[in-house]
């Protein structure tokens, strides 16, 4: 169990005077950033946060939600990063799942939570501090929780996913092996920090010592401007975002100096990738999961075009191989992916079964479908029924029948995932109802329960739904009864 000294602090010494973050309103180096973390962990510490604690974050992409998770891992508790679009409701059970100490959020986020929970709202905090001294930052433990992500699943429970400093820390080298490292890289961070796809940078960014140009939210047009104007040289997207950026690039180019589209989180049409390459532009398609803390397998750029669809071959401590009934799968055969490396998680929280289910010696079972050619790449296929992406947003069958099957007047629910121009992927219910109750009524129901990206495009009742001897719901069957 190898310990880092804290990686901001490091930084802050190796490099003060590189740019740290860029938003529209501020540009900080190391040494600043370094500054205003030390006065954060001083206000929470004057708030009772103790080393060890869970503290949900529920921000929005800000300095101030980087600075509250570095000031969190130097007092040494552990981040419960929180989606911001998720309903109260959905927050509130992952809050008492993680049995979360504190919760330090932005002001519009706010709700009434558990009154065991110490709320933090970080636009008053104070900004200034009594302290003169440095807090003395914890440093962090190979096998530490650093982070805890929630993640549904084919049941429809969310599960934390604990991410280790070493977790962090792998998946942060394995990405510069692959991509490279130049001190003057910028990488735009439009994604959200509390998915991986955006922690993953501000990672990256500090181990590395490169700067982060910050958006809250995503514009493709303003994320075109910076590539153009600020220097950005890599940028994290999902499909959704890269198809956008695309449409409003227009004629125009990107300069020489920006080097990777990042593109992950997804299914990554082949269409896209070649209308990028023919604009010159320089896409990368990635795979990962919270699971790996974001990239486990990313194509390299000298196979960019020849390889184009794959989703490359694994970082370099990494491995990967595919699965069916048992038994390793030959070139292009189809099955399960799995795979195995530092940066995968040690477990979910609290839930032990599911943790052992979900590794062999060491391997980790993914759920997603795909086979690896005979030079070694990897193309993930759509074949998942219990899982719809929506724009980058995982989205389970599972959880939207549960929420409909809860609706007295529904006694059998199935859910399936419909493709979307926009989105990819957007969730779509076929019911049973047992009296006569309207689509609206059915679709503020579920918006009163459900995030709005899990809310069903349309709902078509039926006189029962395709169900097979053993009473498993046929999904895929129930396609059949779109039109
Ligand atoms: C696509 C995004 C940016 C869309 O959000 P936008 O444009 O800001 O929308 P809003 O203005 O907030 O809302 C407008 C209306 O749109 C609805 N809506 C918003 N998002 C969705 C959605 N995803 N699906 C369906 N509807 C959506 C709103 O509800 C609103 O509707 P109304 O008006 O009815 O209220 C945003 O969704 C986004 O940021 N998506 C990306 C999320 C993401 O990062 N996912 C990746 C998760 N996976 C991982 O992190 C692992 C993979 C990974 O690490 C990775 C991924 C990508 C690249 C690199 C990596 C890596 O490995 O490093
Ligand atoms: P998340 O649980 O949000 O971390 O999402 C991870 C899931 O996104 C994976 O298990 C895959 O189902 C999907 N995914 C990620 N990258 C890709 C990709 N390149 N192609 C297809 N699906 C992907
Ligand atoms: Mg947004
Ligand atoms: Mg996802
Ligand atoms: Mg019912």
């Amino acid at each position: 169990n190898q310990s880092y000294p804290s990686w901001l602090k490091q930084r802050a010494e190796l490099t003060p005077g590189r740019l740290a973050i860029k938003t529209d309103e501020v540009d900080l180096t190391f040494w600043e950033l370094y500054q205003r973390v030390q006065l954060q962990i001083k206000q929470l510490v004057a708030l009772n946060v103790k080393k060890g604690e869970h503290v949900g974050v529920l921000m929005k992409n800000s300095v101030e939600m980087i600075e509250s998770i570095h000031a969190i891992f130097s007092i040494g508790a552990v981040a419960v990063l929180l989606n911001n679009r998720l309903t109260r409701k959905e927050i509130a059970w992952q809050l008492s799942d993680v049995q979360a100490k504190h919760l330090i959020c932005h002001e519009e986020f706010l709700f009434q939570v558990d009154e065991e929970i110490n709320v933090i709202i970080v636009e008053k905090l104070h900004k200034k501090s009594s302290l003169e001294t440095d807090y003395l930052m914890e440093g962090y433990k190979t096998d530490q929780v650093a982070t805890i992500m929630y993640t549904s699943g084919t049941t429809g429970h969310p599960k934390g996913v604990m991410q280790t400093f070493g977790n962090h820390w792998s998946s942060s080298i394995g990405s510069a092996l692959n991509l490279g490292i130049n001190s003057d890289d910028r990488w735009l961070l439009s994604v959200p920090l509390f998915h991986i796809s955006g922690l993953s940078i501000l990672f990256r960014s500090v181990i590395y010592g490169i700067g982060i140009v910050l958006f809250e939210r995503f514009n493709a047009e303003k994320m075109n401007r910076a590539i153009m104007e600020d220097g950005v040289t890599i940028v994290s997207v999902v499909t959704t975002m890269l198809n956008q950026m695309l449409d409003k690039l227009g004629n125009e180019k990107y300069p020489e100096t920006f080097r990777c589209m990042l593109a992950g989180g997804g299914p990554v049409p082949r269409g896209v990738l070649e209308k990028a390459i023919e604009r010159k532009i320089p896409v990368f398609q990635t795979y990962g999961m919270t699971e790996t803390a974001s990239q486990i397998v990313t194509l390299s750029p000298e196979y960019s075009i020849k390889k184009l669809g794959s989703a490359g071959k694994p970082l370099f401590s990494c491995q990967m191989k595919i699965m069916k009934d048992g038994e390793d799968c030959s070139a292009y055969q189809e099955g399960e992916i799995l795979v195995k490396g530092p940066n995968i998680t040690k477990g979910y929280w609290k839930r032990d079964e599911a943790t052992q289910k979900a590794f062999t010696e060491g391997w980790f079972h993914t759920g997603d479908q795909g086979y690896i050619d005979e030079d070694g790449f990897l193309f993930v296929l759509d074949r998942r029924s219990d899982l719809i992406i929506s724009g980058g947003e995982n989205v389970y069958p599972a959880e939207i029948e549960n929420v409909l099957l809860s609706h007295q007047a529904v006694v059998d629910a199935g859910v399936i995932g419909i493709d979307d121009e926009k989105w990819g992927q957007v969730p779509y219910a076929f019911i049973v109802s047992n009296r006569t109750i309207s689509h609206d009524q059915l679709l503020m129901y579920c918006q009163n329960n459900l995030a709005r990206y899990k809310v069903p495009k349309g709902i078509t009742f039926l006189d029962e739904l395709p169900r097979n001897a053993s009473n498993k719901l046929l999904r895929r069957k129930l396609k059949e009864f779109l039109k």
